[in-house]
Order: structure tokens, then C-alpha cells, then sequence
């Protein structure tokens, strides 16, 4: 195993626990173990195909499959299995993350769970959600904070508005390889800390959310070959970190959950939403929101559950 940056010691320290979760239609492998006695979550995934790369495209046979053997055949149809080349500059296998040390809300996270859906009214927000979230803040989102003052990531940042109250950061999201560009999945972290979730958000943040939206499209459409109307812009309710942010993937791209009903809203409809409400001070906080939640987390165990009661 070859590492770069210096991370190999810590995958040769990993000692495997139990297996979090399988997911094999993502093709990945979440893995609980330990290094130094500390949780730590190994995430395993098989990356997609670089269409982007025309000697793959131009003869993807002769050029990726390394050895082949047939497993059957049926009139026209014929099935293989096959060793592909990898390369871990051009054509690496795997993406591999690691959580380290991991929390139990990481734990909780990752492990395969069933989910329920929550109807959220204001007044379930502000019982339940609002005092967890104070609690999420601090270190929880020190790796946001680490970005907004450059101190990690700051050589991947694709675009930055620095202004403290309008600005914001694009950069990639740690979920993208940084190379396939079908499965483009960027993230913009804002710089203003008010703004936990779109709970916060009112109608006086139309003209910013306006401007963000914009300045992302345009910084996309000119960092990478794609337009405006191949990009997928949403936010999450429920987010996993409270300190507002933005999700850009290309549209072509599954991101699985990410995407799914009952936790992405689009951008554009936040923003309309926001338009259609009538009363000047009226925002998010005011609204009856639904969303998915995994039995595993906190917010269920400690929260929802207990009004919900089934
Ligand atoms: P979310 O909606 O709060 O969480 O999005 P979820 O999508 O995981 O439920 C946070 C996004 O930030 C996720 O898509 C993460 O993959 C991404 N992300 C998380 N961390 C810890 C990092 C990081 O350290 N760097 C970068 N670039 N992205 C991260």
C-alpha cells in the first residue's frame, strides 16, 4: 500500500472492528476499527469511470481491462468477469476517507439504520432541533472553520468571495475525486456564522442567497466544462453540520441519499419559497418542514422519538 501526504501510518494503524454498513449499489464499504484506541470509520469506495478521458473512451477495452475471463454466454449475450488497469494518479481503484478519531454521532452516521420521516412544525423546531443544534456547534464544525480561515483545503478553493457577511467559499467536496467530471460534487461554505440551517433563513436573505447562487453558476461554468444547466444546487434539511452551506453536483451525478426526497431542497426553490411568503419578517423558522432521520442518531433517540411515540 503506497500513500502520499504522509496518511499511510495511520491506515496501517486501523484496526477493523466491525463492518458499519455495505451499501453495493454505491459499490462502498463503511468500516468501524481503531487507531490508538480511538474510533475510527474507514470508508471504502469503488470510483466511477473517467469518461472525461478519451484514451479510456477511445478503446476502453484494450486501454482498462487488464485480464478477462467469460462466464457464460446466451444467443447475443455474453458476460465476463475482468481485472481493471488502475493508476493512482490517472485511474485509481478506490476513494478511500477516513473518520479519525471518529465520534459516536459519526458512528451513528455511517452504520446502517432504518429511518423515519419527520414532520417538523415550528414549534417541534424550536423544543427539539434548535437546542441540539447548539450543541452540534464548536468543534463539530471545526473543519468548516478550519476552511473559512484557509488553514486546510485552501489550495483546493475553486472560487472565494471574502466579504464576512456575503461571501462564501466553493471548493470540493472531500466526497469527490476531484477528477471524474460526472460525478462533480463542489460545496460553498459561507463566511457569516448566523445562519446554522435554512431555519435561519428569512426574506431579508433573498438578495444574498441570490448573489451566492449566481456566483457559484459562474464560477463553475468557468473553472469547468459544464453550463449552467448541468448543475444540480440544493441545500440539505437536515443537514449533518450547522453552519450554512450549499451542495453543487453535476446533474448527471448520483449522490444517493444527497439527492433524495425528504433532505435536498433546491436552491432555487428555498429562494422562491422565501419570495412567496407574505409577511416582511416571515422566514424557514415560521414553516412546517419534513425530513428523513436515521433511528441511530440522537435527534431520534433523545428527541423525536419521544413525541412521536410509535
Ligand atoms: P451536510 O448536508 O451537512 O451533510 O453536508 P451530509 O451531506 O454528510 O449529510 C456537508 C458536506 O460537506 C458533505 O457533503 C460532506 O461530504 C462535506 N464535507 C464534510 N467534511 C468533514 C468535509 C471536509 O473536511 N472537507 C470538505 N471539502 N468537505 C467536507
Amino acid at each position: 500500500m503506497k500513500e502520499k501526504e504522509g496518511s499511510l501510518g495511520l491506515f496501517q494503524q486501523f484496526k477493523f472492528v466491525r463492518v458499519l454498513h455495505h451499501d453495493t449499489r454505491a459499490k462502498s464499504l463503511y468500516l468501524l476499527g481503531t487507531i490508538q484506541s480511538q474510533d475510527a470509520i474507514a470508508i471504502i469506495e469503488k470510483t466511477a469511470f473517467n469518461v472525461q478521458d478519451d484514451l479510456l473512451m477511445n478503446n476502453l477495452v484494450a486501454s482498462s481491462i487488464e485480464d478477462i475471463r467469460m462466464l457464460d454466454k446466451n444467443d447475443v449475450y455474453h458476460w465476463y468477469m475482468a481485472v481493471m488497469k488502475e493508476d493512482l494518479e490517472k485511474l485509481p481503484g478506490a476513494k478511500v476517507s477516513l473518520i479519525w478519531p471518529a465520534t459516536q454521532t459519526h458512528i451513528d452516521k455511517y452504520g446502517k439504520q432504518r429511518h423515519r420521516m419527520i414532520t417538523e412544525t415550528p414549534e417541534m423546531y424550536r423544543s427539539v432541533l434548535a437546542p441540539y443544534i447548539e450543541t452540534m456547534k464548536g468543534d463539530r464544525i471545526q473543519w468548516v472553520y478550519n476552511i473559512l480561515s484557509h488553514k486546510v483545503e485552501a489550495d483546493r478553493i475553486v472560487y472565494e468571495n471574502t466579504d464576512p457577511v456575503n461571501g462564501f467559499i466553493l471548493l470540493p467536496n472531500l466526497k469527490w475525486d476531484r477528477t471524474t467530471m460526472d460525478a462533480l460534487y463542489l460545496i460553498a461554505i459561507v463566511h457569516r456564522r448566523d445562519v446554522a440551517s435554512i431555519r435561519d433563513l428569512s426574506k431579508k436573505h433573498i438578495p444574498w442567497l441570490k448573489s451566492v447562487q449566481r456566483e457559484i453558476v459562474q464560477a463553475v461554468t468557468t473553472t469547468y466544462p459544464l453550463t449552467e444547466t448541468q448543475l444540480r444546487i440544493y441545500v440539505h434539511y437536515l443537514p449533518s453540520y450547522y453552519h450554512f452551506h450549499i451542495h453543487v453536483t453535476n446533474v448527471e451525478h448520483d449522490a444517493g441519499d444527497s439527492t433524495g426526497i425528504g433532505k435536498a431542497i433546491m436552491l432555487t426553490d428555498v429562494i422562491s419559497r422565501l419570495e412567496e411568503m407574505s409577511d416582511e419578517h416571515s422566514g424557514f423558522a415560521k414553516s412546517t418542514l419534513s425530513f428523513f432521520l436515521g433511528e441511530n442518531s440522537e435527534l431520534w433517540k433523545n428527541g423525536y422519538s419521544k413525541i412521536y411515540k410509535d
